[in-house]
């Protein structure tokens, strides 16, 4: 049987594979980091290998599941060694990382977490927890205080689930032990997703007491993020390639695409890594890049997402080799979404988008749509409902952004244009299903139910009647032509 990746077995594997350069044993862990999810591993632990790399041994990474032991299950035989594919049509690059040093399971030892998050060398918790996993109310921003999660770590503190539940407790422990806060660094796809971060986090402290609140709002420093690197679940074939290069197995590669960006307001409680050595950027105002890449890229994804997989393509790349929905993605960031965006001084705009379409052309990635759909309700308000929000206050035309929304509608009732059914991911898919059903095929039924939703919509949405028509009028051409027509009359 062929060796695992290990410590080991590193010196074996080819030459030309990038790997740590590093002494792993010698190196503290700085970073506590929850949500160890693959974006996280193909972003900022690669950057964060690159500071290692430099010489500072400072900047370690636990990596905390905060649900399935299935990463620390594959992780922990290789010592927590991993590989990252780079893919493109122009060829692969592989890298071996190793800078998490570390793998816990959260709910199988949650004071083994809280513990190494109040230690004083933990400067930094940084978070990849998806959009669910801030416990909020995604058009409004603020936390659920009904969330299962949220009530029950009000109830057991010191035995938390939720991100916000782990972040207070080890807060509270350091103020009682004395300790500096850390920095609580988001880096998930969410609109100002620092202050986001603040807002959840302070409300739930504020639950817990009111002097846990104040201090929590007022000491600890959330720095907003912009993240963006396209990481497509791995698959079994990912494996395999990655097995026969290195010579040796893999429980869990990671694949990604050449780009990668991290643009980081620098505002740290007690110092940071240098991750400019990794590529990241260091600015006093992340908001404008986030609204850049929650629009153009993620509301384009998810608009691609939905209706390519109603119009039967099973992939990014393949929906964007379909000329329409190329065509529409293209008109759709020059003439809706860029018109909304606060201007980035000698930044090219335009070389962006095009840069984006490129992105999502990459041959070599097999990015399914159905992944991207996933979890609709929390992704929609910050991806496309902000931009037909500002649209419809400049009083200008959203036609294309409207025609993404009716795609979220249609595929949130769980059947597709064949009578199949879509096995539809989301925090709200019984309620979603629900509410298309009793709407039936009736397009204006239908946008009603949806626009009902305000944890979705938000107040101002639901009472626009321009809304309402530009998405009766899109649900129309979906449920009579098809998607594929109905992209190709946008295009
Ligand atoms: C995607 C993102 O799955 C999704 O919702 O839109 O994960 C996207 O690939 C990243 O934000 C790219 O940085």
């Amino acid at each position: 049987m062929t060796q695992r990746l290990s410590d080991d077995t590193l010196s074996t594997i080819p030459s030309d594979v990038a790997r740590p350069r590093f002494d792993r044993a010698a190196t503290r862990i700085g970073i506590v980091h929850l949500g160890l999810g693959a974006f996280h591993r193909a972003h900022q632990a690669v950057a964060t290998q690159a500071v290692l790399d430099g010489g500072d041994r400072a900047w370690g990474i636990a990596g905390v599941s905060l649900r399935s032991p299935d990463t620390r299950d594959a992780l922990q035989p290789q010592d927590g060694l991993y590989t990252v594919a780079v893919r493109s049509g122009g060829g692969d690059r592989f890298e071996v990382v190793g800078a998490i040093l570390r793998q816990l399971v959260a709910p199988e030892d949650p004071e083994e977490v809280l513990a190494l998050m109040a230690t004083p060398d933990t400067r930094i918790v940084s978070l990849t927890v998806t959009e669910k996993g801030y416990c909020h109310h995604p058009a409004t921003g603020a936390l659920d205080e009904a969330h299962p999660d949220i009530v029950h770590d009000l109830a057991h503190p010191h035995a938390p689930r939720s991100a916000p539940g782990f972040l207070v407790e080890a807060l509270h422990r350091r103020r009682e032990a004395g300790l500096p806060p850390f920095t609580v660094l988001s880096c998930d796809n969410l609109p100002a997703n620092g202050e986001t971060a603040r807002r959840v986090v302070s409300a739930f402290a504020e639950l817990r007491g009111a002097a846990l609140g104040s201090f929590v709002a007022r000491e600890v420093p959330f720095p907003s993020t912009m993240v963006d690197r396209i990481v497509p679940a791995t698959t079994d074939a990912d494996r395999a390639l990655v097995a026969e290069r290195l010579g040796v197995e893999e429980a869990w590669p990671v694949m990604t695409e050449p780009f990668s960006q991290w643009v980081i307001e620098d505002h740290f409680a007690d110092g940071r890594p240098d991750w400019t050595l990794g590529g990241a950027r260091f600015v006093a105002d992340v908001e404008p890049f986030e609204l850049m890449k929650l629009r153009l890229l993620n509301g384009s994804h998810s608009t691609l997402a939905y209706l390519g997989y109603l119009a039967g393509h099973e992939t990014v790349s393949q929906a964007m080799a379909d000329a329409p929905f190329a065509a529409l993605l293209a008109a759709m960031m020059e003439r809706e979404i860029a018109p909304t965006l606060p201007p980035l001084f000698g930044f090219d705009l335009a070389a962006y988008r095009a840069e984006l379409l490129q992105r999502f052309r990459n041959p070599a990635l097999r990015h399914r749509t159905w992944q991207i759909a996933m979890d609709g309700s929390q992704k929609v308000p910050q991806r496309l409902l902000g931009t037909i929000r500002d649209r419809l206050k400049a009083g200008e035309p959203f036609e294309r952004l409207a025609l993404g929304l009716a795609g979220w509608i249609r595929y949130a009732g769980g059947r597709d244009e064949r009578g199949g059914t879509i096995d539809v991911r989301d925090p709200m898919a019984a309620r979603l299903k629900d509410l298309s059903e009793r709407a039936g095929d009736d397009p204006a039924r239908l946008a009603d139910a949806f626009l009902s939703l305000h944890e979705v919509f938000g107040d101002d949405l639901p009472a626009d009647p321009r809304l309402r028509r530009a998405l009766e009028g899109a649900l129309e051409r979906l449920i009579t032509v098809g998607a594929a027509k109905a992209v190709a009359e946008r295009a």
